[in-house]
């Protein structure tokens, strides 16, 4: 299939499928839309995504989804995000989508993404083989506290760190992007399943670093949003405190190394019900929700 034109909210798409669309946006709206490719991976994939810009000068919104293969409902709502910046009607998301550039990678991890639909469906890491294993936890490689804490030094786990800071080309080329656009990017969102919890830097220390406590308020004002449509409860926290010590992660890095303002990462539905095969009846609604708060943060942002 060359092409997709429409993506639909009720089933989940593969690589071939999202980068098609993705492809065929470019092409229906050249003087908007465009694609971009933030890195390569193991295997010898793009990275691809999208940048929505209508002209010069615009702060950003970088949107990093998919890093582990088997959270289907990150993408899926990164899809939801791009589809509603491009047709919505609503006047809060045109504005968002005009006074914004958007720099959206739905799958980062693209070679796991795949795996977890044709080998493994709970596969995590990217495929890079280290003897008869597989794959590094590409949201522990990052050069910031690299190895610290929950990650280790064994190809078998799941949270293997990799031989060294950035030794994996997913991170390293999308690092790399990240930084040559930094000084743009007021907010950075990194999607992930599951628990429903709204997840802050750092993730070394409990202790309420940087602007934490501006972050926690829009973060608190952004889930009173995002529960306002279906009643979804999330709890918020920086990453130490709301689920465990980990670091070398995306979120840590860009806070830290490229000191952009916001940073979060959240941990789409359920709670544990489905986890990572959330049904397809919910990409809708957790797509619609996390929209809201996506809205709800970028308005919140503007006063603080
Ligand atoms: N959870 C994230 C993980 O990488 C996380 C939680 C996100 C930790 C961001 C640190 C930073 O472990 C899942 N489910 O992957
Ligand atoms: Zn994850």
């Amino acid at each position: 299939r060359s092409n997709i034109r429409t993506m639909e909210f009720d089933n989940y798409y593969t690589l071939e499928d999202i980068y098609a669309w993705l492809e065929d946006l470019a092409a229906r709206f050249p003087e908007t839309i465009s694609i971009i490719i933030g890195g390569t991976t193991y295997e010898g994939r793009e990275i691809k995504g999208i940048k929505i810009s209508h002209g010069p000068g615009r702060r950003a919104v970088f949107i990093e989804s998919g890093i582990h293969a088997r959270e289907w409902i990150a993408p899926a709502t990164t899809n939801f995000i791009i589809n509603e910046l491009v047709f919505s009607d609503d006047e809060e998301i045109k504005a968002a989508a005009r006074d914004f550039d958007w720099y959206i990678f739905p799958v980062t991890n693209p070679d796991g993404y795949i795996w977890s639909h044709v080998g493994f469906r709970l596969w995590r890491k990217n495929r890079r083989p280290f003897g008869n294993e597989f794959g590094v936890d590409l949201n522990r490689n990052w050069n910031d506290n690299w190895l610290k804490e929950s990650a280790n030094l064994n190809p078998s786990s799941n949270t293997y760190a990799g031989p060294g800071p950035f030794s994996e080309i997913e991170a390293r080329s999308l690092s790399a992007y990240i930084t040559d656009m930094a000084d743009k990017i007021d907010l950075y969102l990194s999607f992930h399943s599951s628990g429903q919890i709204l997840l802050l830097p750092f993730g070394n220390t409990t202790e309420p670093l940087a602007n934490y406590y501006d972050a926690m308020k829009i973060g608190r004002r952004a889930m009173g949003a995002l529960a306002f449509r279906y009643g979804t409860p999330y709890t918020i926290g920086n990453i130490a405190e709301a689920i465990y010590f980990a670091t070398g992660t995306s979120v840590d890095w860009v806070k830290e190394r490229l000191k952009i303002p916001l940073a979060y990462c959240y941990e789409l539905r359920d709670r544990g019900q489905y986890g990572h095969l959330l049904p397809p009846d919910q990409i809708l609604p957790t797509s619609e929700e996390t929209m809201d708060s996506v809205i709800e943060i970028l308005f919140q942002a503007k006063r603080y």
